[in-house]
């Protein structure tokens, strides 16, 4: 049996606000997505992953969702969406869309009704408690507690993020039935996929327990991990695997931790793939990155789940820009990325080698301080950058500096498209001198071997004689160059 598509894909994830703007209002639009429709298929990614496009007063720029079933005026229209999503699947590119099922809006109508007394119908949709029957969790961005108290009643909501984002309650049967209700019409629409919103959060003990005081400074968003998350997965999984057409979920599993998140896959029947984040959160260091690795065969291969590398997301600064913002890191990192074992994101404008924005202080909009990476993307030299207008909803970021950078993701999207080794292979890591990572690839007689260098120096790499496929820097006489990396086919 082939495997399913998105085992070798690459994903790249689109943050609507910033992709392109069409209508001149400053921000990006599905119009917008539409039209840069042909340089996505052109780099050879397999699918798209939109962040949110709903109704939403924009608390958390669509992350508070107030419809989950209409598309943002500010983004178009349903017919919009489906103008895109068939020009989507015209040029072979599988759709996702972002589910954010923890919480909603404070504006959608279950909350509002909910929040209207105590014994509204709705009232158990969210977590409401009297304001001495809380407890210490910490709400994200906001530093306080996930604890807001409501006059209208003389209760207090729960909201592991903004104020403005209450925590729906999955305990509740009528919420997880309104909820696969959501999951039905975009399935039914023809989406192929989600990426689910903090999905370790959904499952919540009744009994809310205090976190414990060394965890109480954290956000409890990033500690969570109560079991009654996983039967929502498997009857999730039940949900999608009964669509025709190899329908996916990728779950935001912000916990940072491999051993935890390995567990979200369940037996094949949870997940089918999850973000692991803690190799977004390592440094550019050759032996961090290979404990990374390491871990990832350590936790997923021995239970069959297939592993995933993302560098860059709207969440976190630019890859480049943690890498100190060189561009021969980002370089080596994008092979990296695309020649590991697992399912890759791309984040749109990394392949431009896009660093992040610098964001003055009145131009800050993000509560959570996210702007940077948030910027527009310069599409062109001239302003305004194939835009409608110069001044959008944040200020540009500083513009590519190196036309090849394209080039460089087409290559290696190519490479693993031709190569079952670096699809769908298996991973070996190679001894290789200090300052470098080495692995092997390997698919039937399809073999690859990849080695980066992440030091200012040249190191002799020592690698099996081969063809080399792509190099970043210099690959001669066996001598890798200063942040540079190789891929070669051996025999
Ligand atoms: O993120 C969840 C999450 O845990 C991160 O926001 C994390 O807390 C933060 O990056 C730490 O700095 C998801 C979305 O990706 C994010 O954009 C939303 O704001 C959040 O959920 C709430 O929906």
């Amino acid at each position: 049996m082939p495997e399913p598509w998105w085992k070798s894909a690459v994903v790249y994830q689109i943050y609507p606000r910033s992709l392109l703007d069409t209508d001149g209002d400053g921000v990006g639009d599905l119009e917008g997505i539409r039209r840069r429709l042909d340089h996505i298929a052109g780099l050879g990614v397999h699918a798209v992953w939109l962040s949110p496009f709903f109704r939403s007063p924009m608390a958390d720029f669509g992350y508070d969702v107030a419809d989950y079933c209409d598309v943002d005026p500010l983004f178009g229209t349903l017919a919009d969406f489906d103008r895109l999503l068939a020009e989507a699947h015209d040029r072979g590119l599988k759709v996702l869309i972002d589910w954010v099922p923890n919480h909603t809006s404070d504006q959608h109508p279950w909350f509002v009704e909910s929040r209207s007394s105590r014994d509204s119908p709705k009232r158990d949709w969210y977590v409401w408690r009297d304001p001495d029957q809380t407890n210490n969790w910490q709400a994200a961005f906001t530093g306080e507690s996930a604890w807001t108290y409501d006059e209208r009643t003389g209760q207090s909501y729960l909201h592991l993020f903004l104020p403005e984002q209450p925590d729906l309650n999955w305990g509740n049967p009528k919420v997880v039935e309104a909820m696969h209700a959501v999951v039905r019409f975009w399935l039914d629409r023809g989406v192929d996929g989600f990426r689910i919103d903090v999905v370790h959060a959904l499952g919540k003990d009744p009994s809310l327990p205090d976190d414990p005081p060394d965890l109480a400074t954290i956000p409890h968003s990033s500690t969570h991990d109560d079991p009654r998350t996983h039967p929502i997965l498997r009857d999730l999984r039940r949900l999608i695997d009964s669509y025709p057409g190899e329908r996916m979920m990728v779950g935001e599993v912000f916990l940072l931790d491999t051993t935890k998140v390995a567990r979200y896959y369940g037996d094949g029947d949870e997940l089918h793939l999850a973000f692991n984040f803690p190799p977004l959160f390592t440094k550019w260091d050759a032996a961090k990155w290979r404990r990374q690795i390491e871990r990832a065969q350590q936790h997923f291969d021995p239970i069959g789940a297939w592993p995933t590398w993302v560098l860059s997301n709207h969440d976190n600064p630019r890859h480049r820009t943690r890498y100190d913002g060189r561009l021969d890191r980002a370089r080596a990192a994008a092979v990296l990325l695309l020649t590991l074992k697992g399912t890759a994101f791309l984040y749109a404008g990394e392949e431009l080698g896009l660093l992040d924005a610098e964001i003055p202080p009145e131009r800050v909009v993000d509560p959570g301080g996210r702007d940077g990476c948030r910027a527009p993307i310069p599409w062109s030299p001239e302003p305004p950058h194939g835009w409608v207008r110069e001044d959008n909803w944040l200020p540009w970021p500083p513009l590519p500096d190196d036309p090849t950078m394209p080039d460089l993701y087409r290559a290696l999207l190519r490479l693993r498209r031709v190569s079952p080794a670096l699809s769908l292979g298996d991973i070996a890591l190679l001894d290789s001198p200090e300052g470098t990572l080495a692995y092997e690839r390997r698919h039937g007689d399809d073999r690859r071997v990849v080695a980066i260098n992440f030091t200012d120096e040249a190191v002799p790499v020592d690698l099996p004689d081969g063809t080399v496929d792509v190099v970043t820097g210099r690959y001669e006489a066996g001598v890798l160059g200063p942040s540079g990396a190789v891929v070669l086919t051996t025999l």
